[in-house]
């Protein structure tokens, strides 16, 4: 299957994260991206191609007018009032007790649009992460052109991006943009698989109330895991949407003997659904030796997931998510995408 990549994803690199109490080095680097594009190129995976540019209009069809108006002018903002010499973070957010309003100030606006303190914005960050959704948009393109599957290798990741939020080092919901824009070209229902280590918040409010796409999500139990507040078993859909989510959550320390009927369960609702094309939030930070992750799939796990999904028999859609153990992250994520092509 052929890759979609864009150089200008390389781009935006954090200088630090909020956590455990302090700034830490980012986890979410541009190396990642590096170490997945050389292993599909030594296994031959298919040509690297770079994406078009689509424009504002299918990022609005997801995201808040104002909300990426203010992604595109956060850093200047950022600059005029604190200098370039540490990246933009959130300190503030209007929580219960406070008013749910956009003020005018950098930092107020930094809380009113981030869920958590983990996601810097720096000088490349708008460029990188529209040229990530341009990614997954060419890759829906070649499923719309006819090919049975496609890679979007996005960087920065996007399924914790909300219409309206950033957040877990998410910008753009590269997967919600590319399964509306599906949608929108004529694919009458659309499956979203979410196997990445955390709940796929963003996605999941994106689709919440809406039966045509189906929002299924394998991920630690966030009772336990970030983000926290979202991606419980209960949470079914709302209004015309109920029955079209469905949350899988897992408990730490889960094997293969755990995931592996997680994700029958999903493949089999999605069967039900019979959906005309399936895009797969594909993070792998569901490996044992994830840095910030407590499940323990071991490498080899990844082409029986690329199998599963195969046996569907559908279009599909990779768009890179989260994965963070960057030694292995390209054997790992690449090693879904050949399973799928062997099987
Ligand atoms: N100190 C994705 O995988 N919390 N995002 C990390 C580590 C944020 C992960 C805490 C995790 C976000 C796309
Ligand atoms: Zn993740």
């Amino acid at each position: 299957m052929n890759i979609v990549f864009s150089d200008e994803q390389r781009l935006h690199h954090g200088r630090g994260e909020l956590g455990d109490g302090r700034l830490m080095p980012v986890v979410e680097m541009p190396r990642r991206a590096e170490m997945i594009l050389a292993r599909a190129r030594e296994v031959g995976l298919g040509e690297v191609i770079a994406p078009e540019d689509y424009g504002r209009a299918p990022l609005e069809a997801v995201h808040a007018p104002d909300y990426l108006d203010f992604l595109e002018t956060a850093w200047n903002d950022w600059e005029a009032e604190h200098g370039g010499e540490h990246d933009a973070l959130p300190l503030i957010w209007p929580v219960r007790s406070l008013r749910n309003v956009p003020p005018d100030h950098i930092d107020g606006r930094l809380g009113y649009y981030a869920l958590g303190a983990t996601t810097p914005i720096t000088a490349h960050t708008w460029r990188s992460a529209t040229a990530s959704a341009n990614t997954a948009l060419s890759a829906a393109a070649l499923l719309a052109e006819g090919e049975r599957a496609a890679f979007a290798l996005c960087r920065p990741p996007g399924h914790h991006a909300t219409r309206d939020q950033l957040g877990g080092y998410c910008f753009l919901n590269n997967a919600a943009i590319a399964a509306e824009w599906l949608r929108e070209r004529g694919s009458a229902r659309v499956a979203v698989l979410d196997v990445d280590y955390h709940h796929g918040n963003g996605t999941q409010a994106i689709f919440y109330d809406r039966p045509d796409v189906l929002f299924i999500s394998t991920h630690a139990d966030p009772r336990q895991e970030f983000p926290y507040f979202l991606g419980y078993s209960d949470e079914c859909g709302a209004g015309a949407g109920e029955g079209f989510n469905l949350n899988l959550p897992l408990a730490w320390g889960s094997d293969w003997t755990a995931f592996a009927p997680a994700l029958e369960a999903a493949t089999s609702r999605i069967a039900d659904f019979a959906p005309e094309v399936l895009v797969v939030s594909l993070g792998v930070d569901t490996f044992e030796r994830d840095p910030i992750s407590r499940f323990k799939l071991t490498s080899d796990a990844f082409p029986r997931v690329g199998a599963k999904l195969a046996a569907l028999g559908l279009p599909t859609l990779f768009v890179m998510e989260g994965g963070y153990a960057v030694e292995e992250v390209g054997v790992n994520a690449v090693g879904v995408l050949t399973g799928f092509e062997d099987a």
